[in-house]
């Protein structure tokens, strides 16, 4: 159910930032020559074609839709490029996508909190920024303001056309402004700067709405696109919200939107405004009765959380049809794979982000050959999690099984036959910064189980995910709407129902289940190697490009320049390349990193062993070692192989990097 919070001030500048055709943008940065030309990212599966998930804006133009399959979309559009999303263990890699997102929230954050939301879009709080500006910068004194502020589009300001951008100009520097407004022309000042810094840092063009919440912010950032930016003024509120069907609401899509249409004949927002806020409270309890009455108002006290990175990590692979899994065997050997990727986003998330987590779910869809009561739903299956490939995969088996047996009701383990799985998952959640000194310990060792000890694990207990996860997550995975695409692939739409916290921060994981994706860790930041590699072409990059920009009016006379033809590509797009090359090195020196990785016991280590630890890791291992002295029963001289890499080099370089 949604929660009202009270509305913190309406003098919030908020913003929400969403990428242009995303997939397709990374696509295009990659293959230069794409650019300016129809394309569209396909699902790996050539099932007619592949799915599309993502169209950029020149095949639209053309009447091509993401629901069409690649073949129709070659019907409507014979000159489309269609790219295939990157493969891994047999299933779409999403790993250049995310990393694509993080290059940009990580611009995007240098000017306010900063939340991603999903894959592709930010929120940003930019009160700070905004006032700070107000007070140095009086904006009537302003003399000149960016082009890319100027195209700002100003709900409720009527422009004749002639000259827009002198009404907007005017707008922007009112002296005589409400100070809220005044806030909105510094916020939407500075968005287009950041918008700006985006498309010449990363090359990639977004869009964004700014407003005074993040509901209205989120309403606005898609009603002009691309590259365009949207202000929603207090006194559009009204005249924006009214006519909205109540279904295109966040967290309306669904059965709640569903009563207010059938119970209350709510179609439109403006239908909401007659009801009181008591009648409303009536009918839907105390708190979802305020936050529907203060929706209806474009009042939202949701703040945006300072989060840069996912909530969970997921992994998840679907078999439609004929593919389903209809043995235990089957189901392991897929599980091993999700497992092992899963492990390997868990284990970067640790060394990059210094992040542990906590549960692990398996989740799944099946279906039983004598059903008749189809809707019975496979249940999700949550249990604490253990760090370590094979640990995951045993406990995710373990959870299979449980959750298999509750699904056909059985006491003993289930034979094979009379079931299939259509859909299989496994998610890491409960993420917090790992306790402090055990990140580098962990680039040393590279140990895996020392999270939770084994008598931990020993006696845990199989609970539905609902017992350990929040009731968003739950109700997040429960309200996918799957639609076959073909052989292999699902897509799933996430149910606008479900609650904020699927929008934003499942909405990665929506997306990589809907690609059957297999994908390697989200990486924030790169690493220094790659951060270094990457600046020197960045910086000779950006500063090229800030030449050749200087003057450009606008984002979309960027893109025009950078449109590269297969002849000059290579003088003109060099950095997508470089980036690519450095993300890709960094993710196959850490392949290689896991490969030699070993195991040790911490209650096992003998302190000679630690003497022999650089100086600057001895500290912090003793310090982990402390609590477990009653363990440290090992003798001197005990196998130190058994406890540290064969390969000294490597670990010491290791440590370097
Ligand atoms: P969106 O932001 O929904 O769309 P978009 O960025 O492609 O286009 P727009 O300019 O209209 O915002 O999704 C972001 C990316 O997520 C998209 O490029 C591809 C991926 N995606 C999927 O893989 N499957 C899906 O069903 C959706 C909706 C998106």
């Amino acid at each position: 159910m949604p929660v009202a919070r009270p509305e913190t001030s309406d003098s919030r500048i908020i913003a929400h930032v969403d990428m242009d055709c995303f997939y397709v943008q990374v696509e295009q940065r990659k293959q230069p020559h794409l650019r300016g030309q129809p394309t569209a990212v396909v699902q790996y599966n050539s099932w007619k074609g592949g799915g599309l998930i993502a169209v950029g804006y020149e095949a639209r133009k053309d009447g091509v839709k993401r629901s069409m399959r690649g073949d129709e979309a070659k019907k409507e559009c014979p000159q489309i490029h269609l790219v295939q999303v990157p493969v891994a263990r047999g299933k779409a890699d999403l790993t250049i996508y995310r990393n694509a997102g993080s290059e940009v929230v990580s611009i995007l954050a240098r000017k306010g909190r900063c939340e991603r939301a999903s894959i592709d879009e930010v929120y940003l709080d930019l009160t700070d920024a905004a006032e700070t500006m107000l007070k140095e910068t009086p904006l009537e004194t302003l003399e000149s303001i960016d082009e890319e502020a100027l195209k700002s589009h100003v709900l409720g300001l009527s422009l004749n056309g002639n000259d827009d951008r002198e009404t907007v100009r005017e707008w922007l520097t009112r002296r005589d402004a409400d100070h809220r407004d005044k806030l909105l022309a510094c916020g939407a000042i500075i968005v287009a700067e950041l918008r700006l810094q985006v498309l010449r840092e990363t090359e990639f063009t977004c869009s964004a709405g700014v407003a005074h919440n993040k509901m209205l912010a989120k309403l606005a950032s898609g009603m002009n696109k691309p590259a365009q930016q949207t202000i929603v003024t207090l006194a559009s509120v009204k005249g924006l919200l009214e006519p909205l069907p109540i279904k295109k609401m966040k967290q309306l899509g669904g059965k709640l939107g569903s009563s207010l249409q059938t119970d209350l004949g709510v179609n439109t927002v403006g239908d909401l405004l007659q009801f009181s806020e008591q009648k409303l409270q009536d009918i839907y309890g105390a708190n979802t009765g305020t936050w529907l009455w203060n929706t209806a108002r474009g009042i939202s006290g949701d703040e945006v959380e300072g989060r840069l990175l996912p909530k969970s990590h997921g992994s998840g692979k679907t078999f439609p049809g004929v593919q389903a899994l209809k043995s235990v065997a089957a189901v392991e050997k897929w599980l091993k794979e999700l497992c092992e990727e899963l492990s390997e986003r868990l284990q970067l998330d640790l060394e990059t982000n210094k992040r542990v987590a906590h549960t692990l779910t398996l989740h799944a869809n099946a279906y039983k050959s004598t059903d008749t009561d189809s809707l019975k739903k496979f249940p999700s299956k949550s249990c604490p999690l253990r760090y370590g490939a094979g640990k995951v995969l045993e406990d995710s088996v373990n959870l299979f099984q449980a959750a298999l047996r509750e699904f056909l009701g059985s006491y003993t383990n289930p034979v094979d036959g009379g079931w299939g799985v259509t859909n299989l998952s496994v998610s890491a959640s409960k993420i917090v910064a790992a306790p402090s000194g055990t990140c580098s310990i962990t680039r040393y060792f590279h140990g895996q189980d020392r999270f939770h000890a084994s008598s931990e694990q020993s006696d845990k207990k199989f609970a539905p995910e609902s017992d350990n996860l929040s009731p968003s997550r739950t109700e997040s995975h429960s309200a996918s709407h799957q639609t076959d695409c073909g052989e292999g692939q699902t897509q799933i739409t996430p149910d606008t129902s479900s609650l904020d916290q699927y929008e934003t921060a499942c909405k990665d994981e929506a997306i990589e289940s809907c690609l059957t994706s297999t994908h390697h860790e989200p990486q924030l930041r790169l690493s220094e190697k790659e951060r270094n590699n990457n600046d020197g072409k960045r910086s000779y990059e950006q500063k090229r490009k800030a030449t050749q920009e200087k003057g450009t009016p606008s984002i979309l006379r960027f893109l025009q320049t950078n449109s590269c033809s297969s002849s000059n590509q290579e003088t003109k797009c060099l950095p997508s390349e470089g980036v690519q090359e450095a993300l890709d090195m960094g993710s196959e020196s850490q392949n290689k990193r896991r490969t030699d990785s070993w195991r040790y016991n911490a209650g096992e280590i003998d302190q000679s062993v630690v003497n022999e630890l650089p100086a600057e890791i001895q500290e912090e291992v003793r310090t982990w070692l402390r609590p477990q002295k009653q363990a440290n029963t090992v003798k001197r001289g005990s196998s130190i192989a058994h406890y540290f890499s064969p390969n000294k080099n490597e670990q010491t370089n290791l440590r370097k990097s």
